[in-house]
């Protein structure tokens, strides 16, 4: 073996092992998120709450969350309630998408939709449900972490949830519908808010609970939307390439309902590049952390390397 070689392994060997730390996280925020809700009366809500809840995914904004938290020195009862909140607020984002009013969507997380099982009325006041819900929690369940800062995450979750985020980014989602000519900076637009908003909120809220300075929020604040506009270009590009039973839902959407996309915009070579190239300025924001920032930089890497 050459001297070259034995580095490489030595590399190898001691390199972030980030499929373990998925699995190891993935498993505590389900643990705290089964614990979260309890059926109750009126029983049909709440189970139609956890229905979905408890569908599986993949939990990255809940993981991208405790991840900074503890890259600033947090501890996980400090962010792992507002991890279940941001998890609970994409949950009921992902319900009210797939009504038939939005995406019309019979399939989420492998699983029939949340309207396709317990009707749309209840499907509604579901996300509602979780919606109000991941506020309460954050207030009443976070632990060790000084009024002050909880008060500025919950600012930070409400300003990415609704008109100024997810809500204003589906808004003008839904507007273009049907419009295959739509300007690049529209469709920034559309994902910068529609997913990149909570995504960054995830990275900024850990933040804020373990203290970060000023200067630590806007550079994990600026790697955060990074990976929010990489993530949504592998969206699409998954769309067209990837099947039905890989991504949990109906496949080749955006193509079927003539929706603008990077790829249509770019082609499919050209818009993996931009991917890439993002999660390089991602990566680029952690070099101050140092070898702490291990996970949040391998979490970028899987991002161009997702499947689903
Ligand atoms: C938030 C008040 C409020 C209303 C919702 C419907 C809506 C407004 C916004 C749509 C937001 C949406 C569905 C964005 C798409 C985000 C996205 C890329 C989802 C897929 O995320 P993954 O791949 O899914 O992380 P899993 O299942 O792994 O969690």
């Amino acid at each position: 073996m050459t001297d070259t070689n034995e580095q490489t392994t030595v590399v190898r060997e001691t390199a972030f092992d980030l499929s373990a730390y998925l699995t190891r996280q993935k498993a505590r925020v389900e643990a705290a998120l089964d614990a979260s809700i309890t059926v109750t009366y009126p029983e049909k809500i709440y189970e139609s709450m956890r229905y979905s809840l408890m569908a599986g995914g993949k939990r990255l904004r809940p993981i991208l969350c405790l991840a900074t938290c503890e890259l600033l020195g947090g501890t996980e009862p400090m962010a792992m309630p507002t991890a279940c909140a941001l998890e609970m607020i994409h949950t009921m984002s992902l319900i009210h998408d797939d009504l038939p009013a939005m995406d019309n969507d019979d399939y989420r997380r492998g699983k029939l939709t949340n309207h396709k099982v317990y009707g749309e009325e209840i499907a509604i006041l579901a996300g509602d449900g979780l919606l109000a819900y991941a506020f309460e929690f954050v207030a009443r369940e976070t632990r060790d972490v000084p009024p002050q800062r909880v008060l500025e995450a919950i600012a930070r979750l409400g300003r990415a949830v609704g008109a100024a985020g997810l809500v204003g980014g589906q808004v003008v989602d839904l507007e273009s519908e049907g419009s295959p000519d739509v300007s690049e900076r529209t469709l920034t637009y559309i994902h910068t808010h529609k997913t990149g908003a909570l995504l960054e909120a995830c990275v900024v809220c850990g933040a804020i609970l373990a203290g970060a300075s000023p200067e630590q929020v806007e550079r994990l604040s600026r790697y955060a939307q990074n990976i929010g506009l990489a993530f949504q270009i592998v969206d699409d590009i998954l769309d067209i390439t990837a099947t039905q039973e890989e991504l949990g839902k109906t496949a080749g959407k955006d193509l079927q309902a003539n929706k603008a996309t990077y790829p249509s915009l770019w082609g499919l070579e050209e818009s993996r590049r931009q991917a890439q190239r993002l999660v390089e300025q991602a990566k680029a924001e952690l070099a101050p952390f140092g070898e702490g920032a291990a996970p949040l930089s391998a979490i970028a890497d899987f991002i161009t390397r997702r499947t689903n």
